[in-house]
């Protein structure tokens, strides 16, 4: 992003220079500050989506803590067992089903036969490990820093490991110089800066997981679980702190019903802004059309059919009337693409428009969000049985069960924030031998699917609160409103 005083009717200039700095033949290149212009309006534009973003990161901390740790500290030791081993169970086994039906839905459309394997540009920086992401999963369980890993973005960072440094020798490769200049009348130009970009010789990338920079929600919702459930336990000694949390957690409600009013309008923003990022809108590569046509089926099949069907067997209710009332937070989990950032309007929702007992919504919900990826799992599975298709590899029966197991975890370790599942992805892969570099091939629909996929994790942690308030209704039918702690455990 060039600074605003060097714009004009210049444009950047790629020159090639030898050691000496004089120019010799080499890749030259211009670049025309009205796309650096476009790049700098489109960030412009994209500013009131990021507020929106920012507005729901900056209550992700305070909400997971205080809910986890008022609600469990109400519920008596039995209660919150029970809640616990239900709710854990529930989303293994929902997370399992929508497995299966990604497997069901890629075997029959089979869309890696309409795919030609591209041969794709691999980028400069691999995709971890399966070592890696397993080991990153598991680290994320314990943050070194709570607050700090809670907002950092997620990713892999990739540290140049320089082979063999030839800098000095004179067979080095010739270094490219970035010169930027703005072209008089007169066919001169005035050099304002120019740039060594010359790469080291033999760089090798390595990519080694940054367990600080892991946004492990995860992290914090075993630490604050666990407090809550210890706070449970100490009776009238815990009292301060629960209280704390109990007006922490109102508080950070009553700060998401007035951040509500901005959130069509960042929407709007955030959801455009992106689109206009892409080169092209339309070009999402044919091949990856029946692709991305089988994780949507998936994903209907699955949030809109099973899911509901589960919640009307179990609670006799109607779904489509549960399900109208998370709409907003269905809306919000398509514009921010993360679960966690959504997290708060599903509160809202549920407590709100669906009247879930706040002690209930305040323990499955963060969990939910956390370790609950009924639409990562699906589309991991998905994407494992896609690349297969696409380089002609048959899968046989025992791979086929090592990709359901490997995405019900992958997802679980997946964070809720935009395309965590496309890093978890590789521990499928690579436990049956596909090749990781492949998920390039369906990067450029993921930034789309990745929305849908996060509002089906979204609905199922919903319908899982109110199936959790169902079954657990007669522990919590002497509620009178006010929470009260349970008597301290001798
Ligand atoms: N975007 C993630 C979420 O927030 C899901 C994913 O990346 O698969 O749930």
């Amino acid at each position: 992003r060039l600074s605003p005083q060097l714009s004009g009717s210049g444009h950047v200039i790629l020159e090639t220079a030898d050691r000496r700095g004089d120019l010799i033949q080499g890749p030259k290149g211009r670049l025309d500050l009205a796309a650096c212009e476009e790049a700098n309006e489109i960030s412009y534009f994209q500013f009131p989506g990021e507020l929106l973003m920012r507005m729901l990161k900056m209550l992700i901390l305070p909400l997971v803590v205080s809910s986890l740790m008022s609600g469990l500290a109400s519920l008596d030791a039995k209660t919150s067992s029970r809640l616990g081993i239900l709710t854990v169970a529930y989303y293994l086994w929902t997370t399992f089903v929508a497995v299966i039906v990604g497997i069901i839905m890629v075997s029959i459309i089979h869309p890696g036969g309409a795919a030609q394997k591209e041969t794709t540009e691999q980028s400069g920086k691999p995709i971890m490990s399966s070592a890696d992401a397993l080991l990153d999963l598991i680290r994320n369980m314990f943050p070194a820093n709570l607050v700090e890993a809670t907002f950092k973005q997620y990713r892999t960072k990739t540290t140049p490991v320089v082979k063999s440094p030839k800098m000095a020798s004179e067979e080095a490769p010739p270094r490219q110089i970035l010169i930027y200049g703005v072209q008089e009348e007169n066919g001169s130009h005035v050099q304002n800066f120019a740039l060594d970009l010359t790469p080291p010789p033999e760089v090798v990338y390595k990519s080694e997981p940054d367990t600080t920079d892991g946004m492990n929600v995860l992290g914090i919702v075993i630490f604050s679980a666990t407090m809550g459930i210890m706070l449970g336990r100490m009776g009238d000694n815990g009292t301060p702190l629960v209280s704390f949390c109990q007006c922490l957690n109102e508080s950070v409600m009553k700060i998401v019903a007035v951040a509500v009013w901005y959130f069509p309008f960042g929407i709007v923003f955030l959801i455009a802004g992106k689109i206009l990022e892409m080169d092209d809108p339309t070009a999402v590569r044919k091949k990856l059309g029946f692709y991305a046509v089988t994780v949507v089926c998936g994903l209907v099949v699955h949030g809109l059919f099973i899911l509901p069907l589960l919640y009307f067997f179990i609670t006799k209710k109607n779904p489509i009337v549960f399900i109208r009332g998370v709409l907003q937070a269905l809306l919000i989990a398509l514009a921010t693409s993360s679960s966690s950032a959504t997290l708060p309007i599903t509160f809202k929702c549920l407590l709100e428009n669906n009247h879930i007992d706040r002690r209930i919504a305040r323990f499955v919900l963060p969990v939910g969000a956390t370790i609950n990826m009924d639409g990562t799992a699906l589309y991991e599975a998905v994407a494992a049985i896609f690349i297969a298709q696409v380089n002609n590899y048959e899968l046989d029966f025992g791979q086929i069960i090592t990709i359901s197991i490997t995405a019900t975890a992958a997802s679980i370790g997946a964070a809720g924030i935009p395309q965590a599942g496309l890093v978890t992805m590789v521990i499928v892969l690579t436990s049956v031998g596909l090749p990781t570099d492949d998920i390039t091939l369906i990067i450029a629909v993921d930034w789309a699917l990745d929305r849908f996929r996060t509002m089906i994790n979204v609905l199922g942690d919903a319908l899982a609160a109110g199936i959790m308030a169902h079954i657990c209704r007669k522990d919590f039918a002497q509620d009178t409103g006010v929470e009260k702690l349970p008597p301290r455990e001798t």
